[in-house]
């Protein structure tokens, strides 16, 4: 790695530049401006008083931002330009392109973006799977075998050999979905008749999850896709073919080797970081290399040689999603979420962290500089200047796992006392929330759930997803969001970071249905569960959508119809934009806490936050402050009930 970036060889400590000091009282006002989360704020503090750079910094020293790219009517396309476009509708680029094109290019790229990050991470999934099942990686048996068949049936691929046979026709039939020629994939036909109807009349099938994803990137070349309907238009198939193909693949697949979740109750926030621990925290999104850490963690010999530097043992934590796979399935406490990322070591207590890829900070190596956190990547799509690299496929993963714990050990006695500050008591958290766990929860069925929302004792469901954004209060926009609708009876449902923040906030506690209204109150009352679901990480977004899938089915109408929007109210990354986009295309309307770049295009603008309406019965909306999204959310919750005749 170093020799590849000789230039990199010396990775320094991040510092914040001296120009950028701030004084006591200034602290005080950031650490309160900048996230809501008591202990983020503790270490956050912390990290100013050492003067270690964080994303809050860096946000700062690079506003105010360009108007043209916040708007996204800067175009790189081709060697032409750069152009960017000023004066709105008179203005055109040197090829000939206005505000609208630029704009909707950019939006296709972003969801190609996110689109890709999902299903190839579930392409990763499936290949490990395949790999257990032709003996390549025999550390990777199949976990869930009665999923393993339910999907393999859905698949119309006999299941009477062995499991091993099994895995292998269904990773190979998953496979075929990424380049299929059949022009359909399986998942989606899991929606009712009626919601195909409307996805085949928009044009939004998803015919295959690569191709949909290189038909994106065709149509933004320049010269290619010149209408800025249909580029529009193909962002919503290529997101349909993440939601119901890559994402959905990822999740059913994770389950299908390591277990479908089932509910638990696990510790949240940067107080699980213990003092007497050898602490290493796993980051990032695929849990083929994380299963595998907790394992080898467990190993006797690991065990042993932890005792022998002085440590009462291994403290493994979790972070954004790789935590949520862990959190979901094994209970493994989980530090925080996307903007605790770099305060995780900036406690002083993180001895390793382990990456795999997609919402890593390229900066992590740098701030692991100021103490003595090593930061190991691990995926060949994810490498990262400054860190230790160790290359772990599904056919080493249990070694390699072992080799940089042991790393992580030798490094315990380098700890630095004097830079390390634990916050206090982290949070108890339910979680666990699959599908299958919901229904076994309401005694085999969601015909429960169904019959509270009819009688309107839950009003509705939101879905509440997506990322920390430093341009939000970091947990604000969640947590503020989802306190206001489980008041007004609105089932909450999370993942990603979102879900963490509730947890940090202690929503995802049973104890929790004392801020809900009454209706609610009394359902998760009587089953002793949160009025905040966790459902887990990103790509188990997907579990929504199996949700209203199966709701709407039930209820004998389209999933358009049902009282159910989604909400990502501090999203930042194009994956985001890919989910909010299958959310709207499969037909549950969603709110934006951010904008999106396509202020420079009121066409664009306008055919997603009104015209879609009339294709796809579903929208989006764009409201950061959390009382206003939530009059809107339950607006339209009651629009729906009332036309269902609720
Ligand atoms: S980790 S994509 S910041 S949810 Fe999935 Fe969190 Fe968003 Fe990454």
């Amino acid at each position: 790695m170093a020799d590849e970036y000789p230039e990199i060889l010396s990775v320094e400590c991040l510092r914040r530049p001296s120009k950028q000091e701030y004084t006591k009282e200034e602290m005080d006002q950031k650490v309160e401006e900048r996230t809501i989360d008591r202990t983020s704020q503790i270490v956050l503090r912390k990290a100013m008083e050492d003067g270690t750079d964080t994303v809050w910094d860096r946000l700062e020293r690079q506003t105010p931002h360009c108007k043209f790219c916040s708007e996204g009517v800067s175009c790189q396309r081709c060697a032409m330009g750069p152009c960017r476009i000023m004066g709105g509708d008179r203005t055109r680029g040197v090829c000939g392109n206005d505000a609208h094109l630029i704009v909707a290019r950019n939006l296709l790229d972003w969801v190609a973006m996110g689109a890709a990050a999902h299903s190839d991470h579930g392409r990763d999934v499936v290949e490990a799977v395949l790999k257990g099942a032709t003996g390549g990686a025999p550390d990777y048996p199949v976990g869930d075998v009665e999923k393993l068949n339910r999907l393999a049936k859905e698949y119309g691929i006999d299941t009477g050999g062995t499991t091993q046979q099994t895995a292998e026709r269904l990773a190979l039939a998953m496979l075929d979905e990424f380049g299929t020629v059949r022009g359909e994939l399986q998942m989606i036909k899991r929606v009712p008749a009626a919601s195909l109807e409307v996805y085949k009349k928009a044009d939004i099938m998803p015919r295959g999850i690569d191709r949909e994803v290189v038909e994106a990137m065709h149509r933004i070349h320049m010269g290619v896709g010149n209408d800025p309907y249909g580029v529009v238009m193909q962002g919503f198939r290529a997101s349909m073919s993440d939601g119901w193909g890559g994402s959905m693949q990822a999740m059913e697949m994770s389950d299908v080797l390591f277990g479908t979740p089932e509910i638990k109750t696990s510790r949240v926030n940067l107080g699980v970081l213990k003092k007497d621990h050898v602490n290493v925290a796993l980051h990032g999104h695929n849990p083929v290399l994380s299963e595998m850490l907790v394992k080898a963690a467990a190993d006797p010999d690991i065990v042993a040689r932890a005792k022998k530097v002085g440590a009462a043992g291994i403290n493994l934590v979790g972070l954004c999603c790789t935590g949520n796979e862990l959190l979901m399935r094994k209970g493994v406490p989980q530090a925080g979420n996307h903007l605790d990322q770099e305060l995780t070591i900036i406690t002083g207590a993180l001895e390793a962290m382990i990456v795999d890829y997609q919402c890593i900070f390229p900066s992590l190596p740098f701030t692991a500089a100021c103490y003595h956190t090593i930061i190991f990547s691990t995926s060949p799509k994810g490498t990262m200047a400054g860190s230790e690299y160790v290359e772990v496929s599904p056919e080493n993963a249990y070694q390699q796992s072992k080799l940089m714990l042991e790393r992580a050990i030798d490094n315990y006695p380098n700890r630095n006392e004097q830079k390390v500050l634990i916050p206090d008591e982290p949070v108890e958290s339910m979680v666990g929330f699959s599908v299958e766990a919901i229904k076994k929860a309401l005694g085999g069925s969601l015909k429960p759930l169904l019959d509270a929302i009819v009688s309107g004792k839950i009003r509705g469901a939101v879905g509440i997803v997506g990322c920390n954004n430093p341009h939000i209060r970091h947990d604000y926009g969640h947590v503020e969001l989802a306190k206001r609708l489980i008041k007004r009876d609105i089932l909450v449902v999370e993942t990603g970071c979102a879900s963490i923040a509730s947890g940090k906030a202690g929503l995802l506690k049973p104890s929790a249905i004392e801020m809900a209204g009454k209706g609610l109150k009394e359902v998760c009352g009587s089953l002793g569960i949160p009025p905040v679901l966790h459902m887990g990480s990103c790509v188990d977004n997907t579990r929504i959508l199996n949700l209203v899938a199966e709701l709407a089915s039930m209820a004998g109408v389209r999933i358009d119809q049902l009282p159910v929007a989604g909400a990502a109210p501090e999203w930042y990354s194009p994956k985001a934009v890919s989910i909010a986009e299958y959310f709207v295309g499969t037909g549950v309307s969603t709110l934006l806490g951010v904008m999106p770049r396509i202020g420079g295009s009121p066409f664009v603008t306008k055919m997603l936050t009104d015209d879609i309406e009339h294709l796809l019965n579903a929208k989006f909306w764009v409201e950061p402050d959390p009382s206003k999204a939530c009059a809107i959310l339950f607006d339209h919750i009651e629009q729906k009930r009332q036309a269902l005749g609720m």
